[in-house]
């Protein structure tokens, strides 16, 4: 993935030509596109490879099972020419390992889940994401999700990781900042709403541009 706009678009919207619509709309203001179960359940795996003839992928399963079967879904979507993959850590580290060897096999990247950005994260979450955070480190991953709508957490998780990316969601919609987000030591924002659900998508994508540009000169 280029570091080229700190973007990365969460494109939850349910069919195949909104999509693609977007996808063309936005290719140069994001640097890679997250497509989920949202995008996928309703379009189908094919959506990830007409994506990904246009902007890089990062396939947001959260995968999250025995190692087997992570190998197996991650084959399937890396297959479909995904260029990342993001996992849950909590199934352990046999489980992180098999998608860390998956995505090494195809030259893909591998994204862990450390602590969500919604308020229940912090239920089970939260106490575990030190950890969370060293297994990804361990399995060697390429990095790291971490919410933006708690900085404090972005900032601790960094401690742990080192240079490994950040990527973070939870801007706009969900009440995280941008500027304080990459203050924190995020790499990419991932944004979703507020960009593909505005009347003005090109728009939100300039205003968000600034904003990085803005927390880059400070
Ligand atoms: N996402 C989160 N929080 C996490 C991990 C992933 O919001 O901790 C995903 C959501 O599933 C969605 C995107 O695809 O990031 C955020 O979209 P939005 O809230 O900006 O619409």
């Amino acid at each position: 993935m280029n570091k080229k706009n700190s973007l990365i678009l969460a494109l939850d919207v349910l069919s195949r030509d909104k999509a693609l619509e977007l996808t063309e709309q936005l290719v140069d203001h994001f640097d890679a596109i997250k497509v989920g179960y949202p995008l996928i359940l309703h379009a189908g795996l094919g959506i990830v490879e007409e994506i990904s003839s246009i902007s890089p992928v990062i396939a947001d399963l959260k995968i999250a099972d025995t190692p087997n079967t992570n190998r197996l879904i991650c084959e399937a979507v890396l297959g479909a020419g995904a260029d990342a993959i993001i996992a849950q850590a909590f199934p352990g580290k046999d489980s992180l390992v098999a998608c860390a060897d998956c995505a090494e096999s195809f030259g893909a990247d591998l994204f862990v889940v450390t602590e969500m950005s919604h308020p229940g994260a912090e239920q089970f979450m939260a106490p575990l994401a030190e950890r969370m955070a060293r297994l990804a480190v361990e399995s060697g991953a390429s990095g790291v999700v971490a919410p933006a709508t708690r900085p404090e957490r972005i900032r601790m998780i960094r401690s742990i990781i080192g240079d490994k990316l950040i990527i973070s969601p939870g801007v706009g919609a969900q009440g995280g900042s941008a500027g304080e987000a990459l203050q924190a030591g995020a790499d990419y924002l991932i944004v979703g709403r507020s960009v593909y659900g505005s009347a003005d998508p090109v728009a939100q994508a300039k205003e968000l541009a600034a904003q990085v540009e803005q927390s880059r000169r400070s």
